[in-house]
């Protein structure tokens, strides 16, 4: 009877009357991002249609991928613990998504593993069982699982992690490594948000990468850094979280502070103990009832996923291509990944597949972040580019209920390692880690050093890298901080001069 007279309602009201009525119900005013790394939708949750939800478009156990027609493997519930890592370059990516045809079939993945390692091409058919991430399974089963959110493009880290704040990667469709020393020039969601009056945080552990983007290393955004460990619990405890606040895991792993960031070879079981952590914090604190927290991963990290990536009318973001021999037109999205979202105002059980618009072919993707931001906060900005502007908003998910929930769990469950061996903080970089260094170099002033950057990362150990990354990223803030003080003008960055000490600490 309720359904019937709703429905009335609705066709009676006109559509901007509709429209109107939900942007002033709309109850969110901070917004909580949390990226995590290189792992696609069916392999963390894609089991979960199973055991948890039937309407989640996972997996049953019948996609299989063949190589050379001899050697056919399907997917299967037993992922664990993974090193090394499987391959997610564009190249890679490319024969993952289309094997040997020309649609986009999801039957190359365990061919491309094949040509990495003989053993690879198990590890990237199989999938968590939901016990094993145990955060996930009552996020998902309490909140939203978001089953059509696509990487923005079928590529790389770096270029992935520029599109969810910028809806591009200017061009990149790997890691450009200039580019991301200079940093790239492109606006950014957060200049739109403090354009508007609005403020942001970004919470880092070991470095914020959100400074690839050069604007985010002018004198006017150094306030908006905080260390995770001294300011995010603190500052959700005092109801002090900005409109978007961005949490960066820990890229380094070490004893005693393990990578977080899900990455292989980093053990999942601490990218759930971050999530677990998050959410309780949020949950616990005097702004919870506003808070819509959103956690996604920048790329699939050569995992397979079943969906097919989309490539009809994808727009072109700002005109730029990529490098040859492709000259990537980024009109194809990249592999399905996992994305889960939570607030008091989600109902439970939550399952969102395609958006609503704002055109009939638009997607979830990154550059809905900062589209859907644009909406719900009404910012005056343009859109950032023409990808933001076709790209799927979510706000609905924090639209179907009218008062927030109080029946959300307080605590999340305990979560217990799968990696059964010791951290090894001798090893190599990962190229991830390299260019972080790298990032590091410019911030510290060593990349004027002739052969520094290059080398740098070779000679690191994750130990020794993690170090260097750390102090370069205090002084560059210290620095900042003095030169305000000086009088420097707002939209200056720092150049700092590179020091003997930071270079003899780093050839040993
Ligand atoms: C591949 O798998 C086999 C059997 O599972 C194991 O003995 C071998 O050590 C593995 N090789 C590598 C490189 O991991
Ligand atoms: C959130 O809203 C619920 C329902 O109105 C209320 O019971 C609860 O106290 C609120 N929580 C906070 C932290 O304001
Ligand atoms: C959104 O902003 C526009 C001006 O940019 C204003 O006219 C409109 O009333 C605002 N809408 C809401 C719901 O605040
Ligand atoms: C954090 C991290 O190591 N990320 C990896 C994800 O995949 C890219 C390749 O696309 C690696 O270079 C990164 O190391």
């Amino acid at each position: 009877m309720r359904g019937i007279i709703l429905l009335i309602v609705v066709v009676v009201c006109s559509s901007s009357v509709f429209i109107q009525t939900q942007e002033q119900q709309q109850p969110i005013k901070s917004v909580v991002v949390l990226v995590l790394e290189n792992r696609s939708f069916d392999h963390m949750v894609g089991w979960m249609k199973k055991s948890l939800n039937p309407s989640i478009n996972g997996v049953t156990g019948k996609e299989c991928n063949s190589a050379n027609k001899q050697k056919i493997v399907c997917f299967s519930d037993d992922a664990e613990y993974v090193d090394p890592d499987p391959g997610h370059s564009f190249e890679a990516v490319q024969q993952q998504v289309f094997g040997s045809g020309s649609l986009p079939s999801m039957s190359g993945f365990v061919e491309q593993a094949l040509s990495m390692s003989q053993n690879l091409s198990e590890t990237v058919m199989k999938g968590f069982r939901p016990e094993n991430v145990p955060i996930y399974t009552t996020l998902v089963s309490e909140f939203a699982v978001f089953d059509r959110w696509f990487s923005s493009i079928p590529g790389p880290t770096q270029p992935n992690r520029l599109f969810v704040y910028s809806a591009t990667s200017h061009g990149s469709t790997s890691h450009v490594k200039k580019q991301l020393a200079t940093g790239y020039p492109q606006q950014t969601i957060f200049d739109s948000l403090h354009s508007n009056g609005l403020d942001f945080g970004v919470y880092f552990q070991n470095i914020p990468t959100t400074l690839f983007y050069r604007n985010m290393r002018k004198l006017k955004y150094i306030f908006k850094f905080h260390q995770y460990d001294l300011k995010f619990k603190k500052d959700a405890r005092n109801g002090k979280l900005p409109s978007l606040t961005v949490i960066e895991p820990r890229y380094f792993d070490l004893k005693g502070l393990p990578a977080n960031d899900d990455h292989p070879s980093h053990d999942v079981a601490h990218g759930q103990k971050l999530v677990k952590e998050v959410y309780e914090t949020l949950r616990a604190s005097p702004q919870w009832n506003e808070t819509l927290l959103v956690i996604t991963y920048d790329e699939h990290g050569g995992f397979y996923d079943h969906v097919q990536t989309p490539y009809v009318n994808v727009p072109n973001p700002d005109g730029n291509t990529g490098p040859a021999p492709y000259f990537f037109k980024f009109d194809r999205l990249g592999v399905r990944v996992p994305t889960i979202m939570v607030s008091p105002w989600i109902k439970k059980g939550t399952v969102i597949s395609k958006p609503r618009g704002p055109t009939p072919d638009s997607e979830f993707e990154h550059s809905s972040i900062p589209a859907t931001i644009k909406k719900i906060f009404n910012l005056s900005s343009n859109f950032l580019t023409h990808r933001d502007a076709w790209a799927g908003t979510f706000e609905q998910v924090v639209g179907e209920l009218t008062s927030p929930r109080t029946d959300c769990p307080e605590v999340l469950p305990d979560v217990a390692p799968l990696r059964r061996t010791e951290t090894n903080e001798n090893r190599g970089l990962s190229e991830f880690q390299g260019e972080v260094v790298q990032l590091a170099a410019v911030l510290n002033g060593d990349h004027f050093l002739s052969n520094f950057p290059a080398e740098m990362g070779k000679k690191m150990n994750v130990k020794e890298a993690h170090e260097y990354v750390r102090g370069a990223v205090s002084r560059f803030i210290r620095a900042s901080k003095e030169a305000i003080k000086l009088g420097a003008d707002q939209s200056a960055i720092v150049d700092m001069r590179s020091s003997l000490t930071t270079r003899s600490s780093f050839h040993n």
